[in-house]
């Protein structure tokens, strides 16, 4: 063992959020593991684990992507480590009803197999505390509904990587409006095609430039949903 390594059984609570928000940073999966474990045994809610210890930890990675300091690479590793320790959370957080932000469905459109950035977004929006149904890629307007009326998501998030693949967008928005369903969800889109003047022509509600945005803007939405609901 080297002689400067950090036993996280060691730290106090304090010094062991501070060292997971490193490891998080650094995407140590295990490590994230272990301190989950650790906070989960000295008596902490699965809740307050996984909004003081993850989900900040998440906020630091998500900033520093969004100014460009770090990268996908590393954003995946963090995103990676973050589902380790969201992993041992899920089934504690079920059994405690812990409150969630929301819950979105996201999928790739039809005729486009990129999924790298939606996976990004999915694992994100999951950091934040968000549910996430991920439908994948290759996704026609039937099966976004049909997962719309099954999961009755706050947001549903499409994804299109190709100029010849984001049009379907406004077929899916289309077919809601026409079923009447448009005004039940928040439609965000993203991808790097995209752009904000082609989510309004469209009729999204927001175009999302990355997986950071996506979480600012998903919370920023459904707070002001759900503030509309109970005014
Ligand atoms: Co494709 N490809 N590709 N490709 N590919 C692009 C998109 C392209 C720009 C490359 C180029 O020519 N310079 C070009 C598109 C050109 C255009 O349409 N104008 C292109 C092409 C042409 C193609 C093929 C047609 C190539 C061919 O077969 N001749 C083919 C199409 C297949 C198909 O979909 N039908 C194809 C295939 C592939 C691979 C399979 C090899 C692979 C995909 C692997 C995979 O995804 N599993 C691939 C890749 C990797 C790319 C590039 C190099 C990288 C895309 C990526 O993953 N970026 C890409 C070039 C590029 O974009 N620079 C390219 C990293 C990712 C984290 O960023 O996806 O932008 P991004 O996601 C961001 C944001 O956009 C946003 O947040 C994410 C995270 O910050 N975001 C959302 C994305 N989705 C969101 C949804 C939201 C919110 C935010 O909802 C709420």
């Amino acid at each position: 063992m080297a002689d400067d390594e950090i036993i996280l059984a060691d730290l106090s609570d304090d010094e062991l959020v501070m060292q997971m928000h490193d490891d998080l940073y650094d995407g140590l999966k295990e490590e994230i593991e272990e301190g989950v474990n650790l906070l989960i045994s000295r008596g902490w809610t699965p809740y307050d684990t996984l909004t003081k210890a993850l989900v900040a930890g998440m906020t630091i990675v998500g900033a520093d992507f969004r100014d460009g300091i770090l990268f996908v690479p590393e954003v995946l590793l963090a995103a990676n480590a973050m589902k380790g320790g969201m992993f041992i959370l899920k089934p504690l957080l079920i059994a405690t009803g812990a409150p969630r932000m929301g819950k979105m469905v996201i999928g790739t459109v039809k005729g486009d197999i990129h999924d790298i950035g939606k996976n990004l977004v999915g694992m994100m929006m999951e950091g934040a505390g968000f549910e996430v149904r991920d439908l994948g890629i290759n996704n026609s307007v039937e099966k976004y509904l049909a997962a719309l009326e099954e999961e009755k998501p706050d947001i549903l998030g499409m994804s299109a990587l190709l100029t010849t693949t984001m049009p379907y967008m406004k077929v899916v928005i289309d077919t809601m409006k026409e079923k009447g369903m448009r005004e039940d969800y928040i439609v965000l889109v993203g991808g790097a095609p995209l752009n904000e003047e082609f989510s309004k022509a469209i009729g999204a509600d927001a175009y999302c430039r990355d997986a950071a945005v996506a979480v600012e803007t998903a919370k920023a939405l459904v707070l002001r949903k759900h503030n509309q609901l109970t005014a």
